[in-house]
């Protein structure tokens, strides 16, 4: 067994190896890029996490602090780099928020010294995640986030939980100042700030359940205005995204990020969430609403947009990607941040371009069969016409 010099020495080169990777991208379908390493592993943690130091509390240098993964990212430009509010989640099952941040977006990201010490609500919750950050044009940085309480209501039930969005605002994405909680009907996740104001009002993308994990009634992705982040109330909620009988959102969906606004719309980025055999399969898709009208949708390409692939179908939760984080250059180069079967973080690139042709001409799902062979055959034949004549 290795000696506490020889295994510090040990973890700190071993972490030192995956931080300063270097990431390569993979071509694909014309539409993004995946990239050959993920971004952000548990692995990745900071040695000083996880080890205590002193080598008289600690003569093996053993881990004290497990980390189990780093998922569902929020991601945001700062100056010049490219910065993630990653979901770190602890070998206790606590959640909990930390920045890292990288130069070129694609490798070498690094957690800053701690972790985000998020303040509390009037009534505590158990567990924080999958914050969405929106640098809204009121000059604040907004995190959203999923709030998990335990469900007094069932005191038998154990597991039984409600989920609500947390609210939190920010300068410097270390001293956050916690607003009270959104109150709403329903129990909330995904809940996502729109950066404008509209109509001169807050503007927040809902997904409205009926308990903890069921979306049920819920329809789908909400809208809803709302006159002060302060004190944040949905009064009326209009489904934008619905689901649909045997599509890839049937059991639900949710938004990602904030919506980028292009000439054409607002491009959205969403997760979409069915049954199988092995549980629930999650992917992403995209839609884009009007400009003038980010409730009115536009474009709806159907399918799903990304699906997990090769090492992404396994983790913790298997068969899910989800996002919750995407920058646009100024360049139109677009980052798309999402994690893979709740376990670790990827990046794929596109261009604002080429997710707006995306969204614009693929074609829509047309919910049965035989909708599907006529839009694949409407290709083939368009296809067969211009091979032949050459
Ligand atoms: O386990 C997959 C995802 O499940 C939930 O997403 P949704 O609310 O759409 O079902 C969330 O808990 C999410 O964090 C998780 O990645």
């Amino acid at each position: 067994m290795m000696t506490f010099e020889e295994r510090k020495n040990f973890v700190e080169t071993k972490y030192e190896e995956l931080v300063t990777r270097k990431n390569e991208p993979i071509e694909g379908n014309g539409i993004f890029c995946r990239y050959k390493n993920p971004v952000i592993t548990a692995e990745m943690a900071p040695p000083f996490w996880r080890y205590d130091y002193d080598k008289e509390a600690n003569p093996f240098f053993e881990e004290r602090i497990g980390v189990n993964a780093t998922l569902n990212s929020g991601a945001i430009k700062w100056g010049d780099k490219y910065v993630l509010v990653v979901r770190v989640e602890g070998s206790d099952r606590k959640s909990f928020f930390a920045v890292a941040e990288s130069p070129n977006g694609v490798d070498n990201f690094r957690f800053w010294d701690h972790p985000v010490t998020m303040p509390e609500d009037e009534v505590p919750g158990t567990n924080i995640y999958d914050m969405r950050l929106t640098r809204h044009e009121d000059g604040w940085i907004y995190g959203l986030f999923c709030v998990e309480r335990h469900d007094d209501e069932q005191p038998g039930n154990l597991s039984a939980a409600t989920a609500t969005c947390g609210i939190a605002r920010t300068k410097d994405l270390v001293n956050w100042e916690r607003l009270p909680d959104l109150k709403s009907r329903s129990q909330q996740r995904n809940v996502v700030l729109h950066p404008e104001f509209v109509n001169g009002k807050y503007a927040l993308y809902t997904r409205p359940q009926d308990g903890f994990i069921d979306a049920g009634s819920g329809g789908g992705i909400g809208w809803a205005l709302v006159n002060d982040m302060t004190h944040a109330e949905i009064t009326d909620e209009l489904i934008v995204d619905s689901r649909y009988y045997h599509t890839i959102k049937e059991v639900k969906n949710g938004e990602g990020p904030h919506p980028i606004k292009t000439s054409k719309g607002w491009l959205h980025l969403a997760h979409g969430v069915r049954g199988c055999a092995s549980g629930l399969r999650y992917v992403l898709y995209m839609y884009m609403t009007a400009l003038d009208e980010p409730w009115r949708p536009i474009a709806t390409p159907g399918g799903y947009f990304m699906a997990p692939v090769g090492e992404e179908y396994m983790g913790d939760v298997m068969n899910v990607l989800f996002t919750n984080g995407w920058i646009a250059d100024e360049d139109g180069k677009v980052f798309i941040y999402y994690a893979s079967s709740d376990t670790r973080m990827h990046v794929a690139t596109s261009t604002v371009d080429r997710l707006v042709d995306y969204c614009m001409n693929t074609p829509v799902d047309r919910l049965t069969t035989g909708e599907s062979v006529k839009t694949l055959n409407a290709l083939i034949d368009h296809n067969l016409a211009i091979i032949n004549k050459k």
